[in-house]
């Protein structure tokens, strides 16, 4: 079953100028990009993107670093495109994530990690329609598709 992901290279990634980097690891992968922005996260967005985090301890923390600056958002589209994401990205720790990750390369600490990757199917969902209106996102036909999936 195909499904979307919301990709964000956070705030770091793009002040480090890592966004082409992070982007071009999951398009290098054979993922297929669907959508693609530079804008920046409000708190009304944060709290609802990070619904699940507002009451933690960590949160205001994340919310002032998530609004601090720009960051890229885009929707990767395909058959366990979730999956494939979050093994790209590695673990939430880039001290956890083994090298040949996003935050095992690129990465040393919990608060900056580089990179944001929907957790499941549900969440790419409701994620891609907090960050992108319908008509921004692209349906196209990959012409190297079979090169990539059987
Ligand atoms: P994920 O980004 O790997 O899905 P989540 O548990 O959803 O990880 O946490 C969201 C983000 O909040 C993390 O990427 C990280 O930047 C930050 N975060 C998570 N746990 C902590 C913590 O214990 N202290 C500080 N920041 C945290
Ligand atoms: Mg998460």
């Amino acid at each position: 079953m195909s499904e979307r992901t919301l990709v964000l290279v956070k705030p770091d990634g793009v002040q480090r100028g890592l966004a082409g980097e992070v982007i071009g690891r999951l398009e290098r992968r054979g993922l297929q990009l669907v959508g693609l922005k530079l804008m920046r996260m409000d708190e009304a967005l944060a709290a609802r993107h990070y619904a699940e985090h507002v009451e933690k301890s960590f949160y205001p923390g994340l919310r002032d670093f998530m609004t601090s600056g720009p960051l890229v958002a885009a929707v990767f589209e395909g058959e366990n495109a979730v999956r494939a994401v979050r093994q790209s990205m590695g673990a939430t720790n880039p001290l956890d994530s083994p090298p040949g990750t996003i935050r095992g390369d690129l990465a040393l600490d919990l608060g900056r990690n580089v990179v944001h990757g929907s957790d499941s199917a549900e969440s790419g969902e409701r994620e891609v329609a907090l960050f992108f209106r319908p008509e921004e996102l692209v349906g196209w036909t990959s012409d190297m598709a079979g090169w990539v999936r059987e």
